[in-house]
């Protein structure tokens, strides 16, 4: 069983904010972290003017459901200092489920896969690293086919500290 989840930084020390979601991610029980990407600079995407972001990827394995699992990367951003400001403005640490095995799942709370997954750079890529052949059961596509599919958007390359 494969769970894929992204996380970003792009306020404080975007690096450190990462590491310290992955930490708290491998001390829950019932989450299992298998895998992690490297770290991308990618440029905002939306209509937000605010600074670069740090993305990243990690494949888990679970035994919580869905909704407990959003309960629990919420739980984990807003111990690091989220502040909730404005729908896709800057923020300490946004962690976002992406795939979950097949599950296709829209709930008011909850849609997996993630609706915008499919065209962002900043997601796509880092998953590229852990889950190149991973489907996506919406589209039927690789993550390595969605990447290549042409209508991605914003720029990333890899970070070096
Ligand atoms: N929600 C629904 N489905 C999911 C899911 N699969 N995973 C709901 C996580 N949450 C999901 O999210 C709002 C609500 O989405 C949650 O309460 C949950 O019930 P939020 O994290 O509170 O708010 P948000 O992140 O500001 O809004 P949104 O629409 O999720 O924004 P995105 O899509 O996360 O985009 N550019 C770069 N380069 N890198 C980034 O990381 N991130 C964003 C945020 C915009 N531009 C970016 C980046
Ligand atoms: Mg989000």
């Amino acid at each position: 069983m494969s769970v894929y989840l992204s996380l970003g930084s792009n306020v404080g020390n975007r690096l450190q904010n990462l590491q310290a979601a992955v930490e708290r991610l491998r001390a829950e029980l019932g989450v299992t972290v298998w895998k992690e990407s490297r770290v991308y600079e990618t440029e905002p995407v939306g209509d937000v003017d605010q600074g670069p972001f740090l993305n990243m990827a990690v494949s888990v394995e679970t035994t919580l459901e869905p909704l407990d699992l959003l309960e629990c990367v919420q739980s984990i951003e807003q111990e690091i200092g989220r502040e909730r400001t404005r729908r896709w403005g800057p923020r300490v640490i946004d962690i976002d489920i992406v795939l979950w095995d097949d599950v296709v799942l829209t709930t008011k709370a909850l849609t997996i896969p993630h609706p915008e997954f499919r065209k962002r750079a900043f997601v796509l890529a880092p998953l590229e690293d852990i889950a190149p052949v991973a489907k996506d059961p919406g589209t039927g596509l690789t993550i390595r086919e969605l990447l290549r599919a042409g209508d991605v958007e914003g720029e990333v390359r890899l970070y070096s500290a």
